[in-house]
C-alpha cells in the first residue's frame, strides 16, 4: 500500500490541475459586464407601479433610486468606516493602514491574513469578517439594530418585499457590509474577473443597498438578467438550495451567453433581487470604495432547524434565511410563469 501512496497522490495533483486548467478556460469564455442604471420606469420613490413589477419579472432585479433616506445612509457610512478603521485588521508586517481622508489609502488594502472559520460557537463556519484582497465582508455587525432597520425592517423597503413576495417572516439581522476595494489592477476590463453564481440555503428574495454612490467600473453588484428563469427550473424545489445535474452546466451557460449588467446607482439605492438571480461582485477599475449591505427576505412558513441545516452543510448564520421545511417542488417541465405561483406580485400605489 504504501508504495503506491506517491502515485495516488501524483494522480490527484494531476487531476486538480486538469480541473483547473479547466475552470480557468471557462473563466476566459465568461462575457464581460456593462454598466446599467434603471431606465426610467418608476412613478414614484417608494411605490411599485406594474412596470416595474414586470421588470422584476423579466429581469430578477429591480432598483429603487434612492429609496432610503440621506440621513440614515450618511450615518451608515459612517458605522461602516469606523468599524473598517477599528475592526478590520491591517497586516502587522506592512505599515499600510486604512484613513477614510487620504484616498490613495483605499487602493491595494493589505489585510491580515484571515484566521480559519471557527468550528463551532456564534460565527460556526464563516469569520466574522472576512478580508481578503479587494473584498471586506463585515458579517457580524449585520446584526446590529440599526443595520436591521436601516434595511429589511425600513418601512419602503419592507413594503416592497412584501408586495413583491408576500407575507414576509421576521427580519433578525442582515448579511452584514460588503465592501469591494480599488487595486492596482489595469488595462481592459475582461468577464474573467467575475464570479457568477448563486446563493444557497433558502433563496426567494434578497435585497442590497448602496451606502454611497456607486459608479461605473466600481464594484456595483452585477447581476445576468433574466437568468432566474434559468436558474428556477435547475433547481427540484422552489425556494431551497436544491440543484438538479444540469446547474452547473447552465451556470457555466449563462456566464458565457447572457451579457451581465453591473448596477449603477445613487447612495440609498435598494436592489431587489430574486434569489436564484445569477450575480457577481463588480468590476473595478475606479477610486471608490463600493459599500453595500445585503439582506434577505423569506416568505413566513415554517423553516427547519439550526441543526437540520448542519446536517445537509448549509448553517450559515451570517444569513436571515432558513431552508422551507414544505418547499414546493418544481415539476421538470413547469410552464414559465409557474416560478411566481406563490409570489404576491402586488403594486403600492402612492
Ligand atoms: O459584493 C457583491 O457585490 C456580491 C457578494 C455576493 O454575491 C456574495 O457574497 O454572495
Ligand atoms: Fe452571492
Amino acid at each position: 500500500m504504501a508504495e503506491n501512496a506517491p502515485e495516488t497522490t501524483n494522480k490527484e495533483l494531476e487531476l486538480r490541475e486538469a480541473r483547473r486548467r479547466e475552470a480557468a478556460e471557462r473563466r476566459e469564455r465568461q462575457r464581460l459586464s456593462i454598466p446599467f442604471s434603471m431606465p426610467p420606469i418608476a412613478t414614484t420613490r417608494t411605490g411599485l407601479n406594474q412596470q416595474e413589477v414586470d421588470f422584476f419579472k423579466t429581469n430578477g432585479f429591480l432598483i429603487k433610486e434612492a429609496l432610503l433616506e440621506d440621513n440614515i445612509v450618511h450615518a451608515a457610512l459612517d458605522r461602516a468606516w469606523q468599524q473598517l478603521t477599528d475592526r478590520v485588521p491591517a497586516d502587522p508586517s506592512s505599515d499600510w493602514r486604512i484613513d477614510r481622508a487620504d484616498r490613495s489609502t483605499w487602493r491595494n488594502p493589505r489585510w491580515a491574513k484571515m484566521q480559519d472559520p471557527p468550528t463551532e460557537g456564534p460565527f460556526e463556519g464563516r469569520q466574522p469578517i472576512a478580508h481578503h484582497g479587494a473584498t471586506v465582508k463585515i458579517h457580524d455587525v449585520g446584526a446590529e439594530t440599526f443595520f436591521v432597520d436601516l434595511l429589511p425592517n425600513h418601512t419602503s423597503v419592507r413594503a416592497i418585499g412584501a408586495a413583491l413576495l408576500g407575507d414576509l417572516r421576521e427580519n433578525q439581522r442582515t448579511r452584514g457590509l460588503y465592501a469591494l476595494f480599488p487595486s492596482d489592477k489595469t488595462g481592459k476590463a475582461h468577464g474573467r474577473e467575475l464570479g457568477p453564481h448563486t446563493d444557497r440555503v433558502c433563496q426567494q428574495l434578497n435585497t442590497c443597498a448602496y451606502l454611497d454612490d456607486v459608479k461605473p467600473r466600481n464594484g456595483g453588484f452585477t447581476v445576468y438578467p433574466g437568468s432566474h428563469r434559468r436558474t428556477f427550473k435547475f433547481h427540484e424545489t422552489e425556494s431551497n438550495w436544491s440543484p438538479r445535474t444540469g446547474f452547473g452546466t447552465a451556470l457555466t451557460e449563462i456566464a458565457q451567453t447572457i451579457e451581465p449588467w453591473e448596477l449603477v446607482a445613487p447612495a440609498g439605492s435598494v436592489i431587489f433581487w430574486h434569489g436564484r438571480t445569477v450575480h457577481s461582485g463588480g468590476i473595478h477599475r475606479g477610486d471608490d470604495i463600493r459599500w453595500a449591505l445585503f439582506g434577505d427576505y423569506q416568505r413566513n412558513e415554517p423553516v427547519l432547524s439550526d441543526d437540520a441545516h448542519r446536517a445537509v452543510g448549509q448553517y450559515e448564520w451570517f444569513k436571515d434565511t432558513r431552508l422551507v421545511e414544505n418547499d414546493a417542488p418544481v415539476p421538470e417541465d413547469a410552464a414559465d410563469d409557474a416560478m411566481w405561483n406563490h409570489w404576491r406580485l402586488g403594486l403600492i400605489d402612492h
